[in-house]
């Protein structure tokens, strides 16, 4: 039996919940607190998945172990070119997009207290009165020391709707990211582009790339929870 271990808002839990509803891979969740992830991970960071005894830790890590054990319908293309970009994009989606969100959610203060909100949102009520007037601080600073974070309103803005644009550009006369079909790439970058989209300024810059949005239905079709 699988159990993932997960803070249900964070974009790299939701990649691993996708990837596995995509194989049709049975799994249970529990949902951690942000005071309790050192319990279950060597780097504090979740997700972390529990196969029967087995445990994997990062999101990457844990989609490649289950491409291995689950192959059909596959997420990492065959094709040694293809995989190359799958796994460069799936990097860049969790190592340089991630960041965007963050910097969108805590460095504009507009946002912060409802995003630290969500993020709170499964906490007992002490935790929340001792973290909450943390949290925000604490994102907006780890957005900072990326780097993402210290650019202005004006660049982050910009920053995304070029990121998005270029989403938008690959797309082109394609339904999924690599010619192959839905893979790695599509879910880890659609995670976070949902939460981009948490924003209302997201939002706007998203719905500016009518392609961008019809590959979000195509990707939460195959990926999302059954209606
Ligand atoms: N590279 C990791 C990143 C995981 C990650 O950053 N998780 C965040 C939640 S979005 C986390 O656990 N943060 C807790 C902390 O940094 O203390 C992956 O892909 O799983």
């Amino acid at each position: 039996m699988i159990t993932l271990y997960q803070f249900e808002v964070s974009p790299f839990c939701d990649k691993v919940r996708r990837a596995m509803r995509y194989k049709n891979i049975p799994f249970s969740v529990q949902e951690v607190s942000l005071l309790g992830a050192g319990k279950y991970s060597s780097a504090k960071k979740l997700p972390v998945l529990d196969d029967t005894g087995t445990r994997i830790e990062d999101s990457t890590q844990i989609v490649h172990y289950l491409e291995q054990k689950y192959p059909e319908p596959p997420l990492l293309p065959a094709d040694p070119a293809q995989l190359a970009l799958c796994n460069v994009l799936e990097d860049w989606a969790d190592e340089s997009l991630y960041y965007y969100d963050i910097a969108l959610h805590f460095s504009f203060a507009e946002n912060a207290k409802r995003r630290a909100g969500h993020l709170l949102q499964h906490e007992k009520p002490w935790v929340k009165r001792l973290m909450g007037p943390f949290v925000p601080g604490l994102l907006r600073k780890m957005g900072e020391s990326q780097g993402a974070g210290r650019r202005s309103r004006e660049v982050i803005l910009s920053d995304i709707d070029r990121h998005i644009g270029s989403i938008a550009a690959m797309l082109e006369g394609q339904d999924f990211l690599l010619p192959t079909g839905l893979s790695a790439a599509d879910i880890s970058i659609f995670v976070e582009i949902d939460a981009i989209k948490v924003a209302e300024l997201g939002a706007e810059i998203i719905s500016r790339y009518p392609v961008v949005v019809a590959w979000m239905d195509r990707v939460d079709a195959l990926t999302g929870e059954p209606q």
